[in-house]
């Protein structure tokens, strides 16, 4: 749907966080989507502003900073200057990257958070909370750790236990112990200001739930589930040293809460793109002609379409947003991408790990964006993506066209002639194309827009296949112009509709060709380049990856992720002590695997026979992961032979098997360091 009510639209993504790089996750499911947008609209020549920068408060880019030994000023500093590299190496159209840590933002969001206490649009609201008294500091959740109340971990933090996964409160630590000192935090009295969602719940409702039923289903449907579960006054402020300070008297060492001041950053982003260029931000934020879009995550549902909104009605001079497309997560060969286990493709190391390749991963990426459900990255995908469909359709098509073209008529676009059924054909797909990518772009359908991009360059190859110009030059060189020509406007069309999924490549296609001046074909005519016009040399656009590209990579991953739970193993502490009769009551036995099939239905189990030496039995074991049945037969094992029966999946499993389990995770067999007979006991 186009949207003629607007005069312009206003494009936002996330501003991320500046505690660490990006990964192909944040491109995927926020950058790219937003800067495919961007770069067709620009197309459009439709009036746009593009605008992002680092988000640089909150906690844990604090608690980076002390893990890395630097000042939080240099840990932003730093992976603001790594982020912002990253975008620009894949080519993320930004009008401007700015950054929260400015003065520019400080002055908005105090001037922001002012309005509205003056306004007394806030609450005021005492706490206990825990405090540090060596540090004489409050703490925030991440900075107090002690023992998870539901697992016993010992080392939980104050917000989640990462050993259990439980989200929990500080107060519901067992001995609770601050980070700065090492000390008993102590709960102390503190005043913060919260927003009333509540009182703002009626608007709400009626601007989502009836206003906005076009928003994506996923994301319509959190904001109904929010909504539905009663909103509560939330704190937007917060104690801390690091951030924009309260601009209240009696404030002294508060600061605004990051969620709070974060999605101000990007009315700031504004104010200093306008003051670079010498235009107006107000025009973008105050003008209900600009039609604001937020591109997000989907962790960042409710802050985009709850809390920020609710912040501008507050505030009273601001436009809302008329979409927020958020997308849902990206997983990596098939495990959640995690920052704290090393498992991501980072985008820096990307770029001079695979330099040239970075529309491939565009590509790859938009093909399987996570758009409606998560979705995986895997590096064969890469791969196949880039070989067959980059490099066999849109490769192979243009560089047959233009080095045709070059054999027989010096470069020269020869004039069509007569047209046959085929060329009508085609000539309807290159008409339609920009229409058909258009309308999924505006409905922010970006696999969808980029199948109907390669329909293009499909229907050229298979048109080059069907009229076979190499035979026809000899048998009917005629016809051989009409169908060269067509294909040249084939690449012509090409290079637009590329342009937003594939920019480097678009540019690299434009140099081959004559330079013709329609931004976005309307689908009227597919004649864009006129007879006679001279080529450019052709140029390889996409080369294959090599299956040791693909190794490559994968190894680093494998590589990392062991690393990384090496780095953070620690054994498990010692259970309590048991009597000597409770270790004699234990039947521990080598047995013999004498055969092993997986168990239907699940990943983990596998159902093995085993010769006990005082009977053939069955035991379930989780051990799929780990080990084939094929390979196992033979094994000698322990066996913990008289734990009673338990039926799992409908088997009934007859005991246990002793497996070690290494830091990663893996489980390997415990066996008799030489063979033994079936039945050995163990003691
Ligand atoms: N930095 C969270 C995130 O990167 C946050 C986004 C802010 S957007 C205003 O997921
Ligand atoms: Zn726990």
């Amino acid at each position: 749907m186009p949207t003629p009510e607007f005069k312009r639209t206003l494009i936002t993504a996330a501003l991320p966080y500046a505690n660490g790089p990006v990964h192909i996750g944040h491109l995927a499911g926020v950058y790219l989507p937003a800067d495919i947008y961007v770069r067709y609209k620009r197309l459009k020549k439709e009036e746009v502003l593009f605008v992002c920068g680092s988000d640089e408060h909150g906690v844990p880019v604090t608690i980076r900073a002390r893990k890395e030994g630097i000042t939080v000023q240099e840990a932003v500093d730093k992976y603001d200057a790594l982020i912002k590299k990253s975008f620009e190496g894949f080519g993320i159209g930004f009008d401007i990257y700015s950054r929260t840590s400015n003065q520019t933002h400080h002055e908005t969001a105090s001037a922001f958070f002012k309005k509205l206490y003056g306004e007394g649009k806030f609450l005021e609201q005492s706490n206990d909370q825990y405090y540090d008294e060596e540090a004489q500091q409050f703490l925030a959740d991440r900075y107090i750790q002690g023992t998870c109340p539901n697992c016993g971990f010992e080392s939980a933090y104050g917000d989640q236990c990462e050993n259990c996964g439980s989200t929990l409160s500080p107060s519901e630590l067992i001995n609770p112990r601050s980070m700065l000192s090492g000390g008993r935090p102590v709960l102390k009295a503190t005043k913060h200001w919260y927003l009333p969602l509540n009182e703002y719940e009626t608007w709400l409702r009626e601007w989502i739930l009836e206003g906005h039923k076009e928003w994506k289903p996923n994301v319509y449907g959190q904001c109904k589930s929010w909504i539905e579960q009663g909103l509560q006054p939330r704190a937007v402020t917060r104690d801390l040293d690091w951030g924009v300070p309260v601009p209240v008297e009696g404030a002294e060492g508060k600061v605004l809460y990051v969620w709070f001041d974060a999605p101000i950053g990007y009315i700031s982003a504004t104010k200093d793109w306008a003051k670079r260029e010498n235009k107006s931000w107000e025009t973008w934020w105050k003008d209900s002609d600009t039609r604001l879009l937020h591109f997000i995550g989907k962790d960042n549902i409710v802050f985009h379409c709850i809390i920020f909104p609710t912040m501008l009605k507050a505030h009273g001079e601001y436009i809302l947003p008329d979409n927020v497309p958020a997308n849902e997560f990206l997983n990596l060969e098939g495990q959640k991408i995690s920052t704290s286990r090393n498992w991501a493709v980072w985008l820096h190391e990307f770029l001079t790990d695979l330099p040239g390749r970075e529309d491939a991963l565009r590509y790859t990426l938009a093909s399987c964006a996570p758009e409606t459900k998560d979705n995986d990255f895997t590096w064969k995908e890469f791969q196949s993506r880039n070989n067959n469909e980059l490099a066999d359709i849109v490769g192979n098509f243009v560089n047959r066209a233009l080095v045709l073209t070059h054999k027989y008529y010096e470069g020269k676009v020869p004039a069509a002639g007569e047209l046959g059924d085929s060329e009508n054909e085609l000539i309807s797909i290159l008409k339609m194309a920009p229409g058909l990518v258009s309308e999924n772009l505006e409905n922010f359908r970006f696999r969808q827009a980029l199948t109907e991009m390669m329909n293009v360059a499909r229907a050229g190859n298979r048109y080059l296949a069907e009229t076979e110009p190499w035979k026809r030059i000899k048998t009917d060189p005629g016809s051989v112009k009409t169908i060269l020509n067509l294909s040249i406007q084939t690449c012509a069309l090409l290079t637009r509709l590329m342009e937003p999924f594939l920019p480097f490549s678009a540019k690299k296609l434009q140099n081959m060709l004559p330079s013709f001046d329609v931004a976005w074909p309307n689908g009227s005519t597919a004649d864009f380049i006129q007879s006679g016009s001279l080529l450019g040399t052709p140029e390889i656009l996409f080369t294959k990856i090599t299956d040791e590209e693909v190794a490559t990579q994968l190894e680093k991953l494998e590589k990392s992720r062991l690393e990384n739970a090496l780095a953070n193993y620690s054994a498990p502490p010692q259970k309590e002590n048991i009597a000597f009769d409770d270790f004699g009551k234990m039947d521990i036995r080598v047995a013999t695997i004498t055969a092993a099939v997986s168990v239907p239905k699940t990943k983990k189990l596998l159902q093995l026979t085993l010769d006990t030496g005082i009977d053939t039995r069955t035991v379930v074991s989780g051990i799929a992961e780990y080990h084939k049945p094929e390979d196992i037969i033979g094994k000698q094992v322990l066996l913990l032979a008289n734990l009673a029966p338990r039926e799992i999946k409908g088997i009934q499993s007859q005991g246990m098997i002793l497996m070690a389990q290494d830091a990663d995770g893996k489980l390997v067999f415990v066996q008799p360091s030489e063979p033994v007979r079936s039945g050995s006991g163990v003691s």
